[in-house]
């Protein structure tokens, strides 16, 4: 028999399984990790737009200012201060001249005043600068923006903007879904967590969104409640999903891997291989002993399984369909060996037929374009079991009328081995009637067999249907059979199924009208089986 492993069944599907719930993990992971990221980048505009607002507004009272710019000082000190004062935001305005801020908001007219401008600011470019400081003028080690805009390469306009401002906005934009938020502007940082300046190298590590502005950058990361939350949310429904899918998937690759799938695959690339052959089992005349046909039967030569018999794979092939492109390449064989022309004139030869071959016209095609005019020199006879239920009578009956139509008679097989026989008789026009070994008597005494076997070969004479006995063994058999004018026989008694090489010296030694006692077939056949099949095939 052919192995099918259930481990490795149970095995590959585990697999699929376990296969398919990480990766509907992973894109869970990847779920959430993309709408995290979604809304950090959201968070992090919210706080850009922020911080802006605050650099915009003060920003637009420095522009104010720059009118000032080159005047002395004594004259639009009251100016400067009122706009130092109800502006927001700054802790002070500077007018500055060729690099020195010589104008304050805060310091009183009469003072002289000649301070450099923060390092970083310098070489003044035009458009706005800003620079984190650390201390101003007046107010020490409290940070503050200092925000430049130029009116010329030395001269322009400096405010500085509270820090306490920007971390209030940092600290407001952080909500539960972020760990800290960051304002950055070249080395230094204001963040959400301290009112200092921090290197930005430390206070943005492990930042997970990050926005650059004209003027500063903002930099956030998303908190572990956030993660927490997120996957809560998602969870159930990818591992709903997932354990579905796995489920799934894992049924389907059992089913695919099913000892019933795992032979179809076989069949059909045996078919492929060409691993079935066809063996012939000589049909004898009872009453003259001559050979004057054969059933084809198949016979599987499987690589590692060796000889499978036909019980082992027909009803699979059957079920599954695939009992049609196996038939068709059996016919392929079969006409092969016919078209030899070795075979006497006017040689049987017997295929079986499948249940589905009776549900449309494929086989009558089949046979056709397969067979074609060798039908004329060696007819076929269709063999229609009745171990099955005919599904559709109507058109089992129109394939039947289209074969004998074409010269290929019909047989009833294994008549009485199921229960269908009686229907079949009245419900089909078969030509012969193949009485099932099961109904022949094996002894003398075999009164029940006797019987039935009589009443079966009364039954076909009176509706005009040839018998054919399947299975005789003995001599006891044939003579009964002879007795009761039963037309032909098959069997071990005559011969085993044979290769088509030897059916064709069986069929030549027992095409004449000479050998009519089942004596002498018996004899000549006999030394055949044992060197021809030295086990039943
Ligand atoms: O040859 P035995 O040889 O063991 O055959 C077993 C069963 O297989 C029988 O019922 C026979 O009718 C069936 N069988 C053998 N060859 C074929 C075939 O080519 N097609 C179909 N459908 N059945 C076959
Ligand atoms: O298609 P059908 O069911 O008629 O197939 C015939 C089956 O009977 C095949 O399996 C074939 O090998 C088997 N067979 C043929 N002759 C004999 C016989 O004399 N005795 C037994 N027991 N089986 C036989
Ligand atoms: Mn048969």
């Amino acid at each position: 028999m052919i192995q099918h492993s259930r481990v490795a069944q149970w095995l590959v599907t585990g697999l699929v399984v376990t296969v398919t719930l990480l990766v509907v993990l992973l894109l869970g992971w990847l779920r959430v990790v993309g709408a995290s990221q979604a809304i950090l980048q959201e968070e992090t505009e919210r706080q850009r737009d922020a911080l802006e607002r605050i650099v915009d507004s003060a920003d637009t009272a420095l522009q104010g200012a720059t009118a000032w710019v080159g005047r002395n000082c004594s004259e639009v000190n009251g100016a400067l201060q009122a706009e130092g004062t109800l502006s927001p935001y700054f802790r002070s305005i500077w007018l500055v001249s060729h690099g020195k801020m010589y104008c304050s908001s805060v310091a009183r007219t009469d003072q002289a005043i000649d301070m450099p401008l923060p390092n970083e600011l310098v070489p003044l470019l035009t458009g706005t600068r800003a620079i984190f400081v650390a201390s101003t003028p007046y107010v020490r080690d409290a940070p503050a923006l200092a925000i430049f805009v130029p009116t010329s390469a030395t001269d322009g306009v400096l405010g500085f903007v509270d820090g306490v401002y920007l971390t209030e906005s940092l600290h407001s934009v952080k909500n539960s879904n972020l760990e800290w938020t960051a304002m950055t502007i070249g080395k230094l940082s204001l963040t959400s967590e301290a009112p200092t300046l921090e290197s930005a190298s430390v206070a943005t590590r492990g930042a997970q969104s990050t926005l650059t502005s004209e003027l500063f950058t903002t930099s956030l990361a998303g908190s572990p409640s956030l993660t927490r939350r997120l996957i809560a949310n998602y969870a159930p429904i990818f591992l709903s999903f997932g354990a579905v899918i796995a489920v799934l998937l894992g049924i389907l690759t059992f089913r695919h891997l099913s000892p019933a799938q795992f032979m179809r695959r076989q069949i059909a690339l045996g078919i492929k291989r060409n691993e079935f052959k066809v063996y012939y089992q000589p049909v004898m005349e009872l009453a003259t002993g001559r050979c004057t046909g054969a059933e084809a039967l198949v016979r599987w030569h499987h690589p590692v399984a060796g000889l499978v018999r036909p019980d082992a794979f027909i009803p699979i092939a059957e079920g599954n369909g695939l009992i049609i492109e196996l038939t068709r390449s059996l016919l392929k064989l079969i006409r092969n060996d016919v078209a030899k022309g070795a075979l006497p004139q006017g040689f049987h030869i017997a295929i079986n037929l499948a249940e589905r071959h009776l549900r449309d016209n494929t086989i009558v095609q089949d046979i056709e374009r397969i067979y074609g005019s060798l039908n004329d020199t060696y007819p076929l006879i269709a063999e229609i079991t009745e171990r099955y239920v005919i599904r559709d009578s109507a058109a089992a009956r129109n394939v039947m009328a289209e074969l004998q139509r074409r010269g290929i008679e019909t047989a009833l097989d294994d008549f009485g081995a199921e229960n269908n026989s009686i229907g079949y008789l009245k419900r089909y026009d078969f030509n012969y009637l193949k009485i099932d070994k099961e109904f022949l008597p094996v002894t003398e005494d075999d009164v029940v067999t006797r019987n039935i076997c009589d009443s079966i070969i009364d039954l076909a004479e009176r509706m005009g249907m040839t018998i054919v006995a399947e299975g005789v063994e003995s001599e006891m058999q044939a003579k009964y059979l002879r007795q009761r004018n039963v037309t032909y026989a098959q069997g071990y008694l005559f011969a085993r199924p044979i290769s088509f090489d030897e059916l064709v010296p069986f069929a030549i030694a027992h095409a004449g009208a000479g050998l009519t006692t089942v004596k002498q077939v018996s004899a000549t056949v006999t030394p055949i089986t044992p060197l021809t099949q030295p086990k039943a095939v």
